[in-house]
């Protein structure tokens, strides 16, 4: 048997060097025991990062579905699969079973082949968080289209600009979706896209919320009636193992969206393997990731890991702040949630409103806590592991990307010893590297530089969609011979990683490097603070300085902003030194968010620079207004 689960830390030790000293044969264990295979693979790996070529499992065929559906059916057809948990908590929660989702996806398939979709073509998928979703997208992969989901938040402009980076033939909708209280006009949102879309040849259009919507004759089609009418069984398409699976569409520092392709055989042993063990999941198992599927974080851990390991994954179509903020504590009593997976902002967002809400809830089925999608500060880390896991779930810290399809570094729950704000160990199969600004590495212990992977592990990305000069210069030119991730990490003494942000985001004032997640961290264990972002400005004499944007938890009980900047300035002095200190603070409602939760710095910055004309299209944020008035108040 091969070492599909890992239960200790000395076992964890031993795989891993395995992984590295034969990372062929240790991919090939893996991919040959536990999944299913048309035919098996020629050659594990070939590689050459300078071209940049990546292939995995060459002259395999299969196909994911058969992997995430078809194989659970004769011991699991009657296990809930998808686990849909509505925005209304009125409403009932649907359970899906493994028999039922093989019958829905093969129906979608079948709708997808009628109007004229084949291997190969791209599907662009515009749906909220209900499971035609989910099923869409595995109906894509059932017959060999490449789907591209792209999150039912974007405007029109953004949606357009995707759907025409990657030529997409169709276009999957709803009618509309709710968010808390309100109701979200997708369909609308479809059509002012498709203005400007002339590869665009069918849209389908779920119905969610029964609204009188206009569709043009042609074009649009309502899907219930062609599900109706489609056959339950739909022969998979047989894929080749390097055949796209899907484009998914990630913001560069500069410049169009860039939609890294995933590619089939690879990606599915990866996002099933670490999802076992990251997430040490047993059968049975009620697991819930509250990332949307428009982002990697669901591709990988609410549709195609879970699934492949036969797994209940809950999705959850509302927000955590409706009907109020004890929604994700209701769920996780009323479906008995084991492993949760969320994002710091959420926690923030949470841990701002007290613990009043997380008391009111039975929250002892919870196991494993997940955090993924920014540096955890060490304030939310421990009102997470206080209030929500009592202490005794532990905290797994992932970190990962778009660009890498699966978990990188995070610790192994129950296997790993966790250290607040720490990714801590490398996951099995990945070999990371600390670079200094010469693009030497960075060996031994108690080091900080640019994070880099130096081997390549079975779900990287393969390519940018149509631009593969672009794939490579952004992520193999800066140092040659590795990936490069874009983040600064620091490792410890005993070989822990912590993630310190994005290099982009390094400041150097007067000379020293400063990481702006640290700052951050020493601002927010200020008990008035809900959240700060640090950038850095011109300065005369410093180079840079810094600028901190701070938003209060109660700006009525701190009226005294000059007191409380002292202050302010004090703890970073405390944690950091004098030298981190802030020239600026300027107190504002919110910050600029993207739609996945992440402080969008580059737009501070310009405004920290007074370069307010050319803050770039702030039209996808989460809240653009904003901005308005942190331009109003700027300092
Ligand atoms: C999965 C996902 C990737 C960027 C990544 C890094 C940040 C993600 C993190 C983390 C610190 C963690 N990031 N997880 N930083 N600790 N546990 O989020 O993908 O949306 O592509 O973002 O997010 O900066 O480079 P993606």
């Amino acid at each position: 048997m091969s070492n599909y689960h890992i239960k200790h830390l000395e076992e964890y030790y031993q795989v891993y060097r395995k992984s590295i000293r034969e990372p062929e044969s240790f991919w090939e264990e893996i991919a040959e025991e536990h999944f299913i295979w048309r035919k098996k693979w020629d050659k594990v790996l070939e590689w050459d990062f300078s071209k940049p070529e990546i292939k995995w499992f060459q002259g395999a065929k299969l196909n994911i579905t058969e992997n995430c559906i078809d194989r659970h059916l004769a011991t699991r057809g009657d296990k809930t699969a998808i686990l849909f948990e509505p925005n209304n908590p009125d409403e009932a929660a649907e359970h899906i079973t493994y028999n039922q989702l093989y019958k829905r996806v093969n129906q979608f398939a079948n709708v997808l082949k009628e109007q004229g979709i084949q291997k190969g073509d791209r599907v662009c998928i515009y749906v909220p968080m209900i499971p035609e979703l989910a099923i869409a997208t595995l109906a894509c992969a059932r017959i060999g289209a490449i789907h591209s989901v792209v999150f039912a938040g974007f405007s029109a402009t953004a949606l357009a600009t995707r759907i025409n980076d990657s030529d997409c033939k169709m276009v999957i909708t709803a009618d509309g979706s709710y968010r808390g209280s309100k109701t979200i006009d997708l369909k609308g949102i479809v059509d002012e896209a498709l203005e400007n879309c002339g590869c665009v040849e069918t849209v389908l259009v779920a119905k969610r919320i029964q609204s009188n919507i206009s569709m043009k004759s042609d074009r649009d089609k309502w899907l219930q009636p062609l599900l109706d009418n489609a056959s339950d069984v739909c022969e998979a398409e047989i894929m080749n193992a390097e055949d796209p699976l899907f484009i998914l569409y990630t913001s560069g520092s500069t410049g169009t969206p860039k939609g890294m392709v995933h590619t089939t055989a690879g990606y599915m042993v990866y996002a099933a393997y670490t999802f076992k063990n990251a997430f040490q999941y047993r059968e049975n198992d009620v697991y819930w990731c509250t990332a949307d599927i428009g982002w990697i974080t669901g591709h990988s851990y609410i549709v195609y890991g879970p699934l492949a390991n036969g797994a209940t994954t809950v999705m959850f179509e509302g927000v955590p702040s409706y009907p109020d903020f004890g929604r994700f504590w209701q769920i996780v009593e009323k479906h008995k949630v084991n492993q949760f997976y969320t994002a710091p902002t959420a926690i923030r967002a949470l841990a701002k409103q007290g613990t009043e809400l997380v008391d009111k809830y039975d929250l002892s089925s919870l196991k494993v806590l997940g955090s993924v999608g920014e540096p955890i500060n060490e304030e939310a880390w421990h009102w997470y592991n206080d209030n929500v896991g009592k202490k005794k779930s532990p905290i797994i810290d992932s970190w990962w990307q778009t660009e890498t399809g699966g978990i990188m570094i995070t610790p192994i729950p129950y296997v790993t010893p966790t250290k607040p704000t720490y990714a801590t160990l490398p996951f099995i199969g990945i070999q990371p590297a600390l670079m200094d600004e010469n693009g030497q590495e960075l060996k031994g212990n108690q080091v900080e530089g640019r994070l880099c992977i130096k081997f390549p592990w079975p779900s990287i990305a393969r390519t940018i969609w149509g631009n593969h000069q672009r794939y490579k210069e952004t992520y193999f030119s800066a140092f040659e011979n590795n990936y490069f991730t874009g983040d600064g990490a620091l490792r410890d003494e005993v070989g822990y990683y912590r993630i310190t942000g994005r290099v982009d985001d390094v400041i150097i004032v007067s000379g020293h490097n400063l990481g702006t997640a640290p700052i951050e961290d020493a601002i927010n264990e200020h008990p008035a603070i809900a959240e700060s972002a640090i950038v850095g400005f011109p300065h005369e004499i410093k180079g840079s300085a810094l600028y901190g944007y701070i938003t209060l938890k109660d700006a009525g009980e701190y009226r005294n902003h000059d007191n409380l900047k002292k202050e302010i300035n004090q703890l970073i002095a405390d944690r950091i030194g004098p030298i981190a200190k802030l020239d600026k603070i300027q107190f504002s409602e919110g910050l600029p968010k993207t739609r996945s939760g992440k402080i969008m710095r580059r737009i501070l910055r310009k405004i920290a620079a007074n370069e307010m004309d050319n803050l770039g299209d702030t039209s996808t944020l989460l809240n653009p207004e904003v901005v308005q008035s942190i331009i109003d108040n700027r300092l």
